[in-house]
């Protein structure tokens, strides 16, 4: 197939909410600096919800979504060295370039190489599409589209990861378990004995509750509308904010004499980001946003909040570095050192890409693993 057009399965999204299709999609060799992997295993995150739904500013359709997955490199183009056909990959939509300025800033995991053609679902050499149906052209999604049996990557957003490690469970270190432990571990630097709030328990909340618990937090206060029980990720308290009739800070201010070290957001939620920046413990409380909210969505506190010491931040994928930090994860999870298994509450094909969606939306689901 190297160097040949594949024709495959893939879910097309081709109008905000409109159910996917599953259609028979063209996908192009890679070019210079590009890799062609075949997905095996899909998981969904709630971000893919987010840009279907028609709320994100960069959405682009007909397009092809997922994020969170892993597979073996089926063809490279010219100049590509790091991985070869045959390797197996997760993809990474938070590229590593090593030589851009964030790179090499040593302050931030994000990277500048290829952002521009990701957000506009193209692919960095000709700004076009690897995609097509009978020639039309279908656009990328995070340089990943992982909802496709194949997909083309820029080399610099392929993690090349242990062979031994089963890819229908290490796809979720594509996305929402690395982003909760890292907010923990790289964001926030939670340190032993600290009290910690959680605003919302999905994949992502769960897994900063995990990250929390082994950086030795004493409480870790777990907040969702949602009263499931997920109590083996290291939440040592449920607060249900529809059992009060007082604002949710204050209910968390009055239960840790005086407010949270560390909270973060895993909902993107506005309102609850700030109530999570304000049941922060005045002069040193760090507030970590992690949900991503809609289109024309904006945030406010009054700014005495942080002139008395609270620190708001945010971050994405954790703050780790991708294609160095990844396989360093695959590697914890092959020695039981981090949950992946857990997270996994259902398991479909790509097929009922649908339905997974749907469930999604009810309670009881965290991450759905698609067989490709
Ligand atoms: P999810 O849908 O599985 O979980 C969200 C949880 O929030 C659910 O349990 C829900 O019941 C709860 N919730 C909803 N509204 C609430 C409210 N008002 N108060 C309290 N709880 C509420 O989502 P997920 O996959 O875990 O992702 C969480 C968020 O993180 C999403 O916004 C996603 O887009 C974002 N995300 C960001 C990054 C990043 O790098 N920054 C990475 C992955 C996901
Ligand atoms: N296109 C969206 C941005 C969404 C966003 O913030 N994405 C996170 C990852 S979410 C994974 O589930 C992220 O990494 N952001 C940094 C980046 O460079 O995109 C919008 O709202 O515009
Ligand atoms: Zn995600």
């Amino acid at each position: 197939t190297q160097g040949q057009v594949i024709t495959c399965k893939a879910a097309v999204a081709y109008e905000p909410n409109k159910p996917l299709v599953i259609e028979d999609v063209q996908v192009a060799p890679p070019q210079a600096g590009e890799v062609r992997i075949k997905i095996l295993f899909t998981a969904l995150c709630h971000t893919d919800a987010y840009t279907w739904s028609g709320k994100d500013p960069e959405g682009l359709f007909p397009c092809i979504l997922g994020h969170e997955a892993a597979g073996i490199v089926e063809s490279v183009g010219e100049g590509v060295t790091e991985v070869q056909p045959g390797d197996h990959v997760i993809p990474c939509y938070q590229a590593e370039c090593r030589e851009c300025k964030f790179c090499k800033s040593g302050k931030t995991n994000l990277c500048g190489k290829v952002r521009t053609a990701t957000g506009a679902g193209v692919m960095m050499n000709d700004r076009k599409s690897r995609f097509s149906i009978n020639g039309k052209p279908i656009y990328h999604f995070m340089g990943t589209s992982t909802f496709s049996q194949y997909t083309v990557v820029h080399d610099v957003s392929v993690a090349k990861i242990d062979p031994q490690a089963p890819l229908d469970k290490v796809c979720l270190l594509g996305c929402g378990v690395p982003t909760g432990l890292g907010a923990v571990w790289n964001t926030a630097k939670v340190e032993p004995g600290a009290i910690v709030a959680i605003f919302g328990l999905g994949t992502v909340g769960l897994a900063v509750a995990e990250g929390a618990k082994s950086a030795g937090a004493s409480r870790i206060i777990g907040v969702d509308i949602d009263s499931k029980k997920f109590d083996n990720f290291g939440v040592t308290e449920f607060v249900n904010p529809k059992d009060y009739d007082k604002p949710i800070q204050q209910v968390l201010v009055d239960l840790t004499d005086g407010g949270v070290d560390y909270s973060f957001e895993c909902i993107g939620n506005v309102s609850v980001m700030r109530a999570a920046l304000e049941c922060c413990h005045k002069g040193w409380g760090t507030s970590v946003i992690i949900g991503v909210a809609a289109s024309g969505q904006e945030i406010s506190t009054r700014p005495f909040q942080l002139v008395t010491g609270r620190v708001w931040k945010g971050t994405a994928f954790g703050g780790f570095k991708s294609r160095s930090q990844v396989p360093w994860l695959v590697e914890k999870y092959m020695k039981k050192e981090i949950k992946i298994d857990e997270y996994i509450t259902h398991n479909l094909t790509l097929g009922d890409i649908n339905k997974a969606f749907d469930l999604m939306h009810e309670g009881g689901c965290l991450r759905c693993v698609l067989k490709m």
